[in-house]
């Protein structure tokens, strides 16, 4: 994530920090993602740059959560100098050299240090909450078993982390597992590259926090993940089942090419019937039936439907996006000792669960009130299997 959300914006616009905040980018989750693969050696200038999610000088007020990265050498994220966050319930597997990360780069700052004179940056202030490290076969590779979260100070010669003053961390529920995949509590949390212990960034109390979010135990994250994590979980494709895969089995490794593991797939095109959405208002006929919307009226842009603010179309676009269907029944999923476990609550008298490997044999995701609690769970042996709810007796 660049300061202004671009790639080409002014690394800083302002005169002080705080109006530089002002015009970074802030106030932006980015949840439930597949992050992976970043690839390694390709086109970049500087060689090796196999990374997950960057979060620049002075972004504040970032969510990231509930995300998976997985086979990146680093960046699974990196908060950079005075940048403020958190980072809530995520997977990180198989990160080559640098799990999460909290790096300053001196060489970056040094010009604005002598055209303002406004001194260092000031405080980054990241919370940690959790999340979930997992050893895979690039820290056997690199023999390197490395913490959940590092601070960087990246050039030697100039003022250290130390100097800077620059950090307040926050940890809590966080897990590492190593290469066999059992919970490992030898290596610490937080060091620096160096080995150094850099522990007097830790505070006893979030430095930054939103009572909205939604924290789940690490210990139920891996199964949250699983389920949720990606484009479509309901419907994923090939290469986010292969990442999953890529974790269960302890197996991945650093990409160079799109075409080492596939390149991209090809796809046969589609068309929509001609009475997909009658009015045209990108509002399909037959979830404006469900609503009780006017299918000969464009009325996607309208507020009314829930009363909460968001228009229809912003609605829809939520409910495609949601795993379940309807709130009248829900999936809980358990892990237990070599397997999931599935239990359902809030469950409607009468119906039944049907299960299905392929979804395409469902012949619609919107089909209203009478089907909830669509979930998607992968098993340790690798199979995915779809479960819902359909009412009847
Ligand atoms: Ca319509
Ligand atoms: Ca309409």
């Amino acid at each position: 994530m660049d300061e202004n959300l671009t790639v080409t914006g002014p690394r800083f616009d302002g005169e002080n920090p705080d109006e530089w905040r002002a015009n970074t980018s802030h106030r932006i989750t980015l949840s439930n993602n597949i992050v992976a693969e970043g690839l390694s050696v390709a086109t970049h200038a500087e060689g090796e740059h196999s990374k997950g999610s960057l979060i620049h000088d002075n972004v504040t007020e970032i969510a990231v959560i509930k995300n998976l990265y997985a086979n990146n050498m680093a960046r699974n994220p990196v908060f950079k100098a005075g940048a403020r966050g958190v980072m809530m319930n995520n997977v990180i597997y198989n990160p080559g050299r640098i799990g999460m990360q909290f790096s300053t780069v001196y060489d970056e700052w040094s010009e604005e240090l002598a055209s303002s004179g406004d001194g260092l940056p000031e405080e980054a202030l990241i919370s940690v909450v959790g999340n979930s490290l997992h050893w895979g076969p690039l820290n056997s590779f690199f023999g390197n078993p490395i913490p959940l979260f590092v601070a960087l100070d990246e050039f030697a010669g100039v003022p250290s982390l130390e100097d800077w003053h620059a950090l307040s961390v926050y940890f809590e529920d966080n897990r590492r597992f190593d290469h066999f995949g059992a919970l490992n509590s030898l290596i610490p949390l937080l060091t620096n590259e160096q080995g150094r212990s850099v522990s007097q960034y830790v505070t006893e109390s979030k430095p930054i926090w939103h009572d909205s979010l939604d924290v789940i135990s690490s210990r139920d994250l891996p199964s949250y993940i699983v389920g949720n994590a990606g484009a479509r979980p309901w419907e994923s494709d090939p290469v986010d089942n292969r990442i999953l895969l890529d974790w269960l089995n302890l197996s991945g490794a650093l990409v160079n090419f799109e075409t080492d593991v596939g390149g991209f797939p090809e796809f046969e095109p589609t068309k929509r019937g001609d009475l997909w959405d009658s009015d045209k208002d990108g509002l399909p006929d037959e979830w404006e039936r469900l609503k009780g919307l006017d299918v000969t009226l464009a009325d996607s842009l309208e507020r009314g439907l829930r009363g909460d603010g968001y228009t229809n179309l912003e609605v829809y676009l939520h409910e495609l996006s949601s795993l379940r269907v309807g709130d009248e029944a829900s999936l809980v999923i358990e892990i237990a000792e070599d397997d999931f476990v599935l239990r359902w609550e809030n469950m409607p008298s009468g119906g039944w669960i049907e299960s299905s490997t392929n979804l395409k044999e469902w012949d619609t995701l919107l089909a209203g009130p009478s089907i909830s609690g669509l979930r998607r769970i992968t098993g340790l042996n690798g199979m995915t299997v779809f479960y819902r709810w359909v009412a009847g007796n």
